[in-house]
């Protein structure tokens, strides 16, 4: 049986390679089910507190379940953004000068229904989208099948440049990520995706949705602006930068061209 190293190893080759690979129990049972009942917490303050779980735009009908802005609302969101196996990922798609865009949640609930199809990466940089610039690292809190609403994609679409090269009938072509609660889905930004219908009588399907990019790209998020300042000044010195709360900001794409002193 391959050690973790070495399963880890491997899921960086097939994301470079085919735009997406699961690596299972990065969280163990307990942790994800311990996770679960965090987010549910989460969402049921959310609410009370006045925030909106359902966005029109994105969802069909209100079984699902969304909470945005995670980093800010409780620590363990804050644990699992910087979590060691999804930096990896991450860093092996992107390269090292990554930041966080956006962290949010979907529980699609018994009858959700499935959004507009859409790459991740179509949403914040305009075409042609030649190579990878942003990544979803998906936290599996629930085991995810194709019953109960498993996020469906196209098979090599983060091959697509523009638009027009989707094809005919590309919801056809869609395959579900099906994973056991525990594991986390790291998704190439230009994976053409959305979410399942929930078919099952009594199945919630947990989803956290990390988001990063390239650190000349726009967070979607403006973390000035959403995180409070109790939450900020007691962030650790890696998750400031990564959120683009110091001084310094669009600064590493050139330092190699500083240093070759031309
Ligand atoms: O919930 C899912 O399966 C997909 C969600 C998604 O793609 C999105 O919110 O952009």
């Amino acid at each position: 049986m391959a050690n973790p190293s070495e399963n880890l190893a491997r899921a960086k080759t097939k994301l470079i390679e085919e735009g997406w690979c699961v690596l299972p129990d990065v969280l163990a049972g307990t942790e994800a089910s311990a996770a679960l009942g965090t987010l549910w917490k989460t969402a049921e303050a959310w609410a009370a507190s006045g925030g909106d779980t359902f966005m029109k735009v994105l969802d069909p009908n209100a079984s699902n379940v969304r909470v945005f802005n995670l980093i800010g609302l409780d620590p363990l969101f804050r644990d699992l953004i910087l979590h060691e196996a999804a930096s990896e990922l991450v860093e092996a798609l992107l390269g090292p000068d990554f930041m966080i865009s956006n962290f949010t949640a979907n529980i699609a609930r018994p009858g959700s229904g499935s959004m507009s199809l859409h790459s991740d990466q179509a949403l914040v940089v305009p075409e042609p989208w030649l190579e990878p610039w942003s990544i979803n690292i998906i936290w599996c809190l629930s085991d995810v099948s194709f019953e109960n609403g498993a996020t469906l994609f196209i098979p090599g679409s983060h091959k697509v440049r523009r638009l027009e090269e989707l094809g005919e009938k590309p919801r056809e072509r869609l395959t579900p990520f099906e994973a056991k609660a525990g594991s986390i889905i790291a998704m190439d930004g230009r994976v053409w995706h959305t979410s399942g219908k929930n078919i099952t009588a009594d199945q919630d399907r947990a989803l956290l949705f990390g988001y990063y990019s390239r650190g000349f790209l726009r967070p979607q998020v403006n973390w000035n602006v959403v995180l409070p300042a109790d939450v900020q000044n007691g962030l650790q010195p890696e998750l400031r930068q990564r959120l683009g709360l110091d001084a310094s900001a669009n600064t590493a794409v050139g330092a190699h061209i500083l240093a070759a002193g031309l």
